[in-house]
């Protein structure tokens, strides 16, 4: 039998103007689903954009294509939540699990300079992990690279949630999913990551390693600076890698042998 396809389905929402004329990101999505599914979709990417505390935008895009690729399904990365009380704890567990995935600390220091040079990006920052020279800035005008063609079924993300998380929240979901594709490729070797809206502060340190470690408190609350940094081994073909990053689809699978 052949399997029905699936459709890349994708958001993004700015405000004053559209983000290649330079103007504020309000928010992005990207959903993987069946053909019956891509209303559905659109809906919830629209209200998503519609409905954002970065504020309401004055341009959106929603587009949907279909995905030729065979899509290849992998387990989410496990989970562990550190409560943490302050911002500084927070930034400090971050940077100890960074350097205990190989990124030097010089490294994290320019990550956050670049952090600082860049506010107003809508992909995620590559750099190398024993240097700290970015290694996307030749792509999308330096916006960062956005990972797309990802999902996690609802029902099976249900299953997990009740058994790991029990925050029924789709920002968990999409944060699990993008950092499960991400950190399975070879040339990953960590992923620091916290919100820019201005209401949501915590965020995580991903790696094969020590799998989705979500800290609390990464930002004050209020602050509009988010993060996503992908900290690469440099040895690997970059080319190579941002095309994964952007066109592998790929489905995320709780076995669900466990219930
Ligand atoms: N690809 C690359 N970068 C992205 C993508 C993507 N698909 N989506 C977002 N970003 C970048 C972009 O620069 C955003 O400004 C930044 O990440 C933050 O995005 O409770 O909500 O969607 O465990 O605001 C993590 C914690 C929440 C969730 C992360 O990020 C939890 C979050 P946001
Ligand atoms: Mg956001």
């Amino acid at each position: 039998m052949r399997e029905l396809p699936y459709y890349s389905v994708r958001m993004r929402a700015s405000k004053s103007k559209p983000h290649e004329e330079g103007g504020k990101h309000i928010s992005g999505g990207e959903q993987l689903v069946l053909f019956d599914e891509i209303r559905g979709a659109v809906d919830k990417l629209l209200h998503k954009s519609l409905t954002h505390s970065r504020g309401t935008p004055d341009f959106a895009q929603i587009q949907f294509e279909t995905v030729d690729e065979p899509i290849q399904v992998i387990s989410p990365l496990p989970i562990t939540t550190h409560i943490t009380h302050s911002v500084d704890e927070g930034q400090l567990l971050a940077q100890n699990l960074l350097m205990k995935c190989g990124v030097t600390f010089h490294t994290i220091q320019k990550a956050y300079l670049l952090m600082e040079e860049h506010a107003e990006l809508s992909g995620a920052i590559l750099i190398d992990s024993k240097t700290g020279r970015r290694l996307d800035e030749s792509h999308r005008n330096g916006k960062g690279i956005r990972v797309s063609r990802m999902d996690w079924r609802d029902e099976n993300f249900k299953k997990w949630n009740r058994e790991f998380a029990a925050n029924q929240n789709d920002r968990l979901k999409e944060a699990i999913t993008l950092a499960s594709k991400v950190s399975i490729h070879q040339a990953t070797v960590a992923e620091l990551c916290w919100s820019d809206d201005p209401d949501y502060t915590t965020g995580y340190v991903a790696s094969k390693k020590f799998g989705y470690q979500r800290i609390t408190s990464l930002k004050e609350y209020g602050d509009e600076q988010g993060c996503r940094i992908f900290f690469v081994d440099s040895s690997e073909d970059i080319t190579k890698y941002i095309d994964y990053l952007k066109t592998n689809p790929i489905l995320i699978q709780w076995e669900v042998n466990h219930d």
